[in-house]
């Protein structure tokens, strides 16, 4: 597999290292001419945007390759715990901005590019950003390997390259239209791909048993298909500090044994159709988010995955004479939900069946090497695979599951004898509604820890999810509340805060965001508080210029700019955030509220729907029809206006909330596992309305209550309140202005008349309500005039803003990985 010594050439440069071009103006300029003519084949003069964008591109990565050989080159030396992060998803944003950021190229480049009669703003729009992810825990990923790197831990992050990320959202009469993504067809220049290192994975065929002569017995998993695994490389360079760690996604071929048999056997269309069916396991990503699909090839994607990436780990990426019994000394495997907890089978299987390790021996050793990080709070969302499925599509695996099991709930009768019930309650298997196995629960049997993703989320996964396991095992659960990257989400979204920042308190902060408090003592300086209002002006005005091209949407320049962007999700509720512009509206068009009474406000929406969420598609329907009848309406003008743009993504995330004056984050109390979007806005200088959930109620906090509109039922009131017998209509009946709101909405106002086109989100509310919007309403009604007659004082409001920025060094995911490394993968 290497080039072994022999074919080594002598010459001094042929182990690096590698030459790197100069970071000035002209070596820039020299390299990237160097990119258009032989990597694009072109001339300057000739180029399109997209030669243009790719050799750009290409220039860049040749100034992070010498760090990135040099990282691989010292990492293999030191033999240091890896972290090997298994996530089906990354959300990883544009590529081209980071990594000029994280070189430190910004300046060079641009003056290279205008030198070269090209604006570098027009090449960057160019780049279509890989949206491997569906939301939070894609992104959270994503941030994730960017504070491992800038830390320096030795980490791979594994995933799957799907060839179309998330669907392009698109509106139609008001209702979403969702298009593929093919964000690899313009080029794909931040990838390396390495079929050297390719990896056959087996589906299906059946498991044999055979009995040694001394007695023992070995078990071999006999696949009746196979597809290979082709390993890309990304690189996932540190701010500034040398390193390039690799991010490793795997895509799906067919393999030449497959295929050569079908065509020897004179069949050439079928040979080809099989090509199709491998290639098929990486195609697309499945756009739901917090609610996994149990689909088979939802099942063939985790497992494709993750038997890549061990293999690659075991085989190919440790010396070929290491001693397994000391994996653990070597890898942690960070389980990102339950997505790759098939991982865990796998291993028992390798170490088992093909490395000849007794069971306990095998059992030791893949305990040591998972820890599991669950993501949800919602029952509907726990994943769980039907036995018939993995056991044709994995038949040894699910062996090996019954094994861990019984092994298992042997341990729970001796730790409590004659309680059967526990013993079911635990079992991994589920006997109901069909035989199927629980994965949450065997990544808490099998992971040496457990961790929730915000305080309030790890208590609840304790006490609500999984308290059997916790009661038996109370020292495997810990917390660790999720962080974003400083470097994207301030530095580079946020680059007028940001010379601010630096100007006041130095560019520490940028990797060690605790500095921030250094910030607070000019929270009082008025002068201060007037540059940062100028950065938050900037920011809606480069906001809405971009808006009004992108959308053609206009908006006014002084209203408050009240932001709710997330998936599109009942427990969310932007229903409750729809009534409340209603409301407004409402109040204005009858006179109720005179025009200079009220805040001007500007609400932007932005959200996805999964394709098959018909609710959820009818309420995008219903926010378009808002919005279309309250920006036409001449009586609200400049008081009223609301935005939806569609297509919500880390690029558009970038422009939004820097420009955010209030963050909208009102989930229903014990629902969000954290939220991460509430820590951008948080750090870009946004009060938060927000509900007692998630890392919301560790935002409060740090901020503050004075800054922060707390609203809302705290998780304890909402399960009394459902224990008591929830009925929204009587919240209906007896709240006035819900009233009115609501028959508003129910009257056809905003959809030319039509009540049906309304009704399914109207009956859902009046006998529904899962999550409570109702009853919640006049709560955040409350809050909401707090926030109006906050915002009327400036000076106050401003204060606030730069308190929740000073106080919000927390969220640093650089934080979460330092509490990773000490709670999780150093134990
Ligand atoms: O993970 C984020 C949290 O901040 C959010 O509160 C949480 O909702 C989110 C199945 C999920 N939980 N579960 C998912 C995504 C895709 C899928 O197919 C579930 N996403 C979350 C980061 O911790």
């Amino acid at each position: 597999r290497r080039i072994g010594p022999a074919f080594r050439t002598s010459h001094p440069l042929a182990s690096g290292p590698v030459v790197q071009p100069a970071p000035t103006v002209d070596g820039f300029v020299e390299t990237f001419l160097g990119e258009l003519n032989y990597g694009q084949g072109t001339l300057l003069s000739q180029s399109t945007l997209n030669d243009q964008y790719l050799a750009l591109a290409r220039t860049v990565r040749r100034y992070l390759m010498a760090d990135w050989l040099e990282t691989g080159a010292r990492r293999r030396h030191a033999q240091q715990k890896t972290v090997g992060y298994l996530s089906a998803e990354y959300l990883l944003g544009r590529q081209l901005g980071n990594n000029l950021l994280a070189t430190n190229l910004q300046d060079v480049a641009e003056e290279a590019m205008r030198r070269c009669g090209i604006d570098i703003a027009t090449l960057r729009a160019q780049e279509v950003e890989p949206g491997l992810g569906n939301g939070g825990l894609g992104r959270l990923a994503a941030c994730f390997v960017d504070s491992l790197a800038t830390m320096d831990v030795p980490t791979i992050g594994y995933g799957i390259r799907y060839e179309y990320g998330i669907f392009r959202q698109t509106f139609e009469d008001d209702r979403q239209v969702e298009l593929p993504d093919s964000w690899l067809s313009l080029g794909s220049p931040w990838e390396f791909p390495h079929p050297e290192r390719q990896v056959l994975v087996g589906f299906g065929g059946s498991t044999e048993t055979s009995t040694a002569a001394d007695g023992t017995q070995h078990t071999r998993w006999v696949p009746d298909w196979t597809v290979l695994g082709m390993p890309y490389h990304y690189m996932v360079p540190g701010f500034r500090n040398g390193v390039v760690n690799t991010l490793r996604l795997w895509s799906a071929r067919a393999t030449h044994a497959f295929d050569l048999q079908i065509f020897n056997a004179g069949d050439y269309t079928q040979a080809v159709r099989a090509q199709t069916f491998a290639e098929n396991i990486s195609k697309v990503l499945y756009p739901e988010d917090s609610t996994p699909q149990g689909k088979e090839l939802r099942l063939q994607q985790q497992y494709f995955f993750v038997a890549c990436s061990l293999h690659d780990f075991i085989d190919n990426t440790l010396p070929a004479d290491f001693d397994l019994h000391r994996l653990p000394e070597r890898i942690v495997f960070q389980l990102n939900d339950t997505h790759p907890v098939i991982a865990i089978p796998e291993l028992m299987r390798i170490l088992v069946d093909r490395k000849g390790f007794a069971w306990d021996e095998a059992w030791e050793v893949t305990q040591r090497c998972f820890a599991y990080t669950c993501h949800t709070l919602l029952p509907e969302a726990l994943e769980v695979w039907s036995v018939e499925l993995l056991g044709r599509l994995l038949p040894r695996h699910l062996e090996i599951i019954y094994r861990i099991n019984e092994e298992f709930l042997e341990q729970v009768r001796e730790a409590f004898p004659g309680d059967e019930m526990r013993v079911r309650r635990m079992s991994v298997i589920a006997e109901h509604p069909e035989r199927s196995v629980r994965m949450a629960y065997l990544a808490t049997v099998a992971g040496a820890k457990v961790n929730g993703v915000a305080e309030l989320h790890s208590q609840l996964l304790r006490d609500k999810v999984l308290p059997d396991f916790s009661q038996l095992w109370p020292e495997k659960f810990t917390n660790v509340t999720n962080g974003v990257t400083p470097r994207r989400f301030v530095r580079l979204a946020n680059r007028r805060l940001s010379e601010l920042l630096t100007d006041t308190i130095g560019e520490g902060w940028v990797t060690d965001l605790d500095r921030l408090r250094e910030l607070e003592p000019y929270a009082d300086d008025a002068s201060f508080r007037e540059e940062f209002r100028r950065v938050k002006r900037e920011n809606k005005e480069r906001l809405y210029r971009l808006l009004a091209v992108r959308d053609g949407l206009r908006l006014p320049q002084e209203a408050m700019l009240d932001v709710m962007v997330k998936r599109l999700h009942e427990y969310k509720r932007q229903t409750l955030k729809l009534l409340h512009i209603v409301s407004l509206y409402d109040d204005l068009v009858s006179g109720r509220v005179a025009p200079e009474e009220m805040t001007p406000r500007t609400v932007v929406f932005g959200a996805k729907a999964a394709p098959g969420y018909h609710l959820a598609k009818e309420i995008i329907f219903l926010v378009n029809s808002v919005a279309g009848v309250v920006n036409a309406d001449p009586r609200v003008q400049g008081l009223l206006s609301v935005a939806f743009p569609a297509n919500y993504n880390v690029t558009l995330a970038e422009k939004l909330i820097p420009a955010a004056d209030l963050s909208e984050q009102i989930s229903l109390a014990g629902k969000e596992a954290s939220g991460t979007g509430n820590m951008k806005f948080a750090l870009n200088g946004a009060l938060t309305i927000g509900t007692d959930d998630g890392a919301n109620v560790e935002i409060r906090r740090l901020v503050g209550d004075e800054n922060f509109f707390l609203f809302g039922m705290t998780e304890p009131e909402v399960e009394r309140r459902r224990a008591a017998g929830y009925t929204p209509a009587e919240v209906y009946e007896t709240t006035p202005a819900l009233r009115r709101t609501i028959d508003l909405v129910a009257s056809g106002h905003f959809t030319g008349g039509d009540r049906q086109a309304v009704a399914p989100v109207v009956d859902n509310l009046l006998h529904e309500d899962a999550f409570m919007a109702l009853a919640d309403f006049s709560s955040y009604l409350e809050a909401q005039s707090r926030v109006d007659a906050a915002y009327a004082d400036p000076e106050a409001w401003t204060r606030s803003a730069i308190l929740n920025v000073a106080r919000s060094g927390f969220f640093s995911s650089d934080r979460s990985m330092r509490d990773y490394l000490e709670r999780i993968w150093h134990s």
